[in-house]
């Protein structure tokens, strides 16, 4: 791939953007890229866990304003239909979980897609910037709809008309973000987090994030009856029979993802 660094490796995949002198702007390869890279991830019965992130000292800096400049430009309506709205829904429907690891600045496209991830964890420099209002436009890549759920209207309302950078430790006061790890720890941080969720029972924590997605859209009694049947399809795998059998032998589980 020209734009993104796919590394598969002992049940975790790491998506490394790699456009670091554009602070991992979109431009069109990548963001076709990004969903190659999540489509594999997908397929690969190897892979447990999925971690996002960037080259250099930016997350990404969200839609590459030069390309839309260039003879060629894709129209808006591609931009989104054919660039960013694909990954969002593909990181959603994706059965295991995806962490951003959000490096440094996530801009625009590139905030809302790391905040639409299961886990977002930050970088102590990284920052936060809807930077859509900036340049007239307003938020895309799900803005609307996650950063509201996360942080409250109000706040949420306000970051996305004001476009305010917002720090990494204020970021996770706010609700954006699970933990914030300081800068010379995060990679290992981030590999030890990797490891966890790459080992942990794949199947429940994919039906986790089935009945999370439908959370709040459904009302309390739909949301009852969703989660009596996920946990059904639980109670049926391995990983289930392996958890139970190590707590009673006293022993580490062994989960396989099965
Ligand atoms: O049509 C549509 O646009 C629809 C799609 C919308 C989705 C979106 O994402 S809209 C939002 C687009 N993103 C932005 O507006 C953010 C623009 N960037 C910035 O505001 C700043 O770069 C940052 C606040 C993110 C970081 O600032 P700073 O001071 O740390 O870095 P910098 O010096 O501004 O950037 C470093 C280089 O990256 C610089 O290039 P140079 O001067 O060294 O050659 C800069 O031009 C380049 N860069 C940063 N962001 C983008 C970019 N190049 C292209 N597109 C970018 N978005």
């Amino acid at each position: 791939m020209e734009h993104i660094v796919l590394q598969i490796n002992e049940g975790i995949a790491t998506i490394r953007m790699n456009r670091p002198d554009r602070l991992n702007a979109f431009n069109k390869t990548m963001a076709l890229e990004m969903q190659e890279c999540l489509d594999i991830c997908a397929a690969d019965p190897e892979v447990r866990a999925i971690l996002i992130t960037g080259n250099g000292k930016g997350f990404s800096a969200g839609q590459d304003l030069a390309e839309l400049l260039s003879p060629d430009a894709p129209t808006m309506t591609q931009i989104l239909s054919q660039h960013y709205n694909p990954v969002i829904t593909r990181i959603r429907n994706l059965a295991k979980p995806v962490v951003a690891g959000v490096n440094g600045v996530a801009a625009g496209a590139g905030a809302n897609i790391a905040l639409c991830c299961d886990i977002v964890v930050a970088a102590g420099s990284a920052s936060f910037i809807q930077a859509f209002s900036k340049i007239g436009l307003i938020p895309d890549s799900g803005g609307t709809f996650f950063l509201p759920r996360l942080i409250g209207w109000q706040k949420a309302s306000a970051l996305m008309m004001l476009g305010d950078k917002v720090g990494a430790i204020e970021a996770e006061k706010l609700g954006m973000v699970y933990k914030v790890f300081a800068d010379e720890e995060f990679e290992e941080n981030l590999k030890s987090l990797m490891t966890t969720l790459a080992t942990m029972p794949t199947k429940a924590l994919a039906f986790t994030k089935q009945a999370l997605n439908n959370s709040f859209t459904n009302s309390y009694e739909q949301q009852l009856a969703l989660e009596d049947k996920l946990q059904q399809q639980a109670a049926l795998t391995i990983d289930y029979k392996e958890g139970v059998d190590a707590f009673i032998q006293k022993r580490k589980p062994l989960f396989k993802g099965e």
